[in-house]
């Protein structure tokens, strides 16, 4: 009986999550990182918009930050604004460069991390810190960026003992810092993670499963392009151990992802260029993933048109 009705769940959530994607359509959203917090899922993804008249080549344009919630009826909610590129307090104004975020809880408090261009031009980017006592905000922004971290794409562990990590891509190289208990400076130094392969681009996600290190990431491959990888390991800051892909490249440019574990069933949130065809206008999506009984995880195909 249990096994017909967990079928059936299983079965009506599967359709529910295909039927989706891409899982919102009123605006462009890309690098989806996925946090259940309190048995809600929440998205925390990176928005893509139409550059202003006189931009010639086509590049990235991200003024802001918006989150998601999945609500009753397996809609997402548009939670709004929650930063915007000119209310950051040491970045530099109108450089519509609010690449992919994370958010994690510790304790009452939820920490959101984004890169951002530095007023000072110390770097390409710099990863600042807000914290909330809500999944939803409104966040309070430190006023400066964390010392010691130059590059990309946050990625967050808080490991079982309630030391947390942060994974981020600097000068493709996959890097980790240990952050102090406040959440909002390093412990010691960032150090490049030993063990990814060459081709990793940037993208890092953390993960545990069943005791081990995961941490996936974007890797490019010289005859196949753009791809999602993996890597496991027993130590958070590393060595890892390369395992191979988990989806093929699907001709985006970019495959920026994240794993969760949601309603017992483990899912893949990652993007494509569903409405508009581009890559620079990109649409999140999700589809469930599963692990193999040794540990591995099995390609995810993508649910494309
Ligand atoms: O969305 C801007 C950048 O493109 C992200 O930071 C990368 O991961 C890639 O998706």
């Amino acid at each position: 009986m249990n096994i017909k009705i967990s079928t059936i769940v299983a079965f009506f959530l599967v359709s529910l999550l295909h039927a989706q994607n891409p899982l919102v359509t009123h605006m462009f959203t890309a690098d989806p990182t996925a946090r259940v917090f309190d048995g809600k899922l929440y998205l925390y993804p990176s928005h893509d918009i139409v550059p202003k008249e006189g931009v010639k080549a086509p590049r990235f344009c991200m003024p802001d930050y918006h989150m998601f919630s999945l609500e009753k009826g397996s809609t997402w909610k548009d939670h709004g604004v929650i930063l915007d590129q000119n209310e950051v307090p040491w970045g530099k104004k109108d450089s519509n460069g609010m690449w992919a975020p994370d958010c994690i809880k510790k304790g009452d408090t939820y920490y959101y991390y984004y890169p951002a261009q530095p007023e000072d031009g110390s770097s390409f980017r710099r990863i600042g810190v807000g914290t909330s006592k809500s999944p939803t905000g409104p966040f309070k922004w430190e006023k400066n960026y964390i010392k010691g971290l130059d590059g990309i794409d946050p990625g967050l562990l808080l490991d079982d003992d309630e030391k947390a990590y942060l994974y981020f891509a600097g000068d493709k190289t996959l890097k980790v810092a240990k952050l102090k208990d406040n959440m909002k400076s390093i412990d010691g130094k960032a150090i490049k993670i030993q063990g990814i392969p060459a081709g990793y681009v940037e993208g890092p996600f953390p993960f545990k499963y069943n005791g081990k290190y995961y941490l996936t990431f974007a890797h490019v491959f010289t005859d196949e392009g753009y791809t999602i990888g993996y890597a496991t390991g027993d130590n958070p800051m590393g060595p890892f151990v390369y395992q191979g892909k988990i989806m093929d490249n699907i001709g985006n440019g970019t495959n920026h992802h994240s794993v969760v574990k949601y309603n017992g069933k483990w899912i893949l949130f990652y993007h494509w260029w569903d409405i508009s065809g581009f890559n620079k206008l990109r649409s999140m999506r999700a589809d469930y993933m599963e692990f193999k009984k040794d540990g591995t995880i099995k390609k995810v195909k993508p649910t494309l048109r």
